[in-house]
């Protein structure tokens, strides 16, 4: 099975597709087979021939936003400001939304590894990152929490091949059978209501670690409307080549594992959080175990 949008990266990737026992196409299989309802893995929906890149890229990549996060200042938690200055009388100026910028460390529990060590993927990938290491912790202003957790998933693909959306934010990003959904293949996203609009600091999410795969073109917005037309910041965009028709972005690929990955937000205020992946190495699904959303409330 070919990865369309592989096809464009030039041609150099063209003998990463075939791989005979993995384990993601067993459960697939598996799952296809009870459900009798196997989507035909060769005729994979012909993503739209990406479309040239047009040199100014849609609405996806507003300017990033003014930052309203105070620099994260690891350690030196700074002792409250003992009294402010005594403001003459009459001074209204109103008090500029407290920017005292207190941080915590925040370490998010991660699954089990599912695969030892770091196999990079056969084929070669152009924007594929190497020596990442994993980030175990973060600092994040005080109070920060997982704001996703328990909240309403909506997808591109609503009626996924395995597992169902609720999957994503049940707070379990463990690699296992059971414990991740499958989406159809090519260009999906799914989506998180967090319920209201909210400073976000970082998004953590897990597609699936269960083996050594990488997503192509994955792509993190946030926004306040619904529909990802108006407001959009794009907080990490590996699409290198505007396969995807959202706006051609840096970031890099990389190789899936239990640590999942981090991404900043730097405090950007939206309600929706919507991530965007077009298939991978092993195949042209999508999958996620778990995506964390950590703001203040
Ligand atoms: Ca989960």
């Amino acid at each position: 099975m070919k990865k369309t949008s592989l096809i464009t990266l030039g041609g150099i990737a063209a003998s990463l597709a075939v791989t005979s026992c993995d384990p993601l196409e067993l459960a697939k299989d598996k799952a296809a087979a009870s459900a009798s309802a196997s989507p035909p893995a060769v005729s994979a929906p012909a993503t739209p021939a990406p479309a040239p890149a047009p040199s100014a890229p849609v609405a996806a990549t507003p300017p990033p936003a003014p930052t309203p996060a105070p620099a994260p200042t690891p350690a030196a938690p700074k002792p409250a400001p003992a009294t402010p200055a005594p403001t003459p009388a009459a001074s209204p100026a109103p008090a500029a939304a407290a920017p005292s910028g207190e941080q915590e460390i925040i370490k998010p529990n991660f699954p089990k590894p599912m695969f030892i060590g770091t196999p990079v993927p056969a084929g070669d990938i152009p924007n594929l990152e190497s020596g990442g290491k994993p980030v175990l912790e973060f600092s994040a202003p005080k109070g920060t929490v997982n704001l996703a957790l328990k909240k309403p998933v909506t997808s591109s693909d609503p009626a996924p091949i395995i597992g169902d959306l609720t999957l994503v934010t049940d707070g379990d990003a463990d690699g296992a059978d059971g414990s991740f959904v499958e989406l159809a293949p090519g260009h999906q996203w799914v989506q998180i209501d967090l319920g209201a609009s909210h400073p976000i600091w970082k998004v953590l999410a897990w597609h699936y670690h269960k083996n050594s795969v990488v997503y192509f073109d994955i792509n993190v917005q946030l926004s306040d409307d619904p529909e990802f037309k108006t407001g959009v910041t794009s907080i990490y965009n590996s699409d290198h080549d505007n396969s995807s028709g959202l706006g051609a972005g840096n970031d890099k690929v990389w190789v899936q594992t239990n640590h999942g990955r981090l991404f900043d937000a730097k405090g950007v205020k939206a309600r929706y959080v919507r991530l965007y992946s077009n298939g991978n190495t092993a195949s042209e699904l999508n999958h996620y175990c778990e995506v964390a959303v950590y703001g203040t409330p």
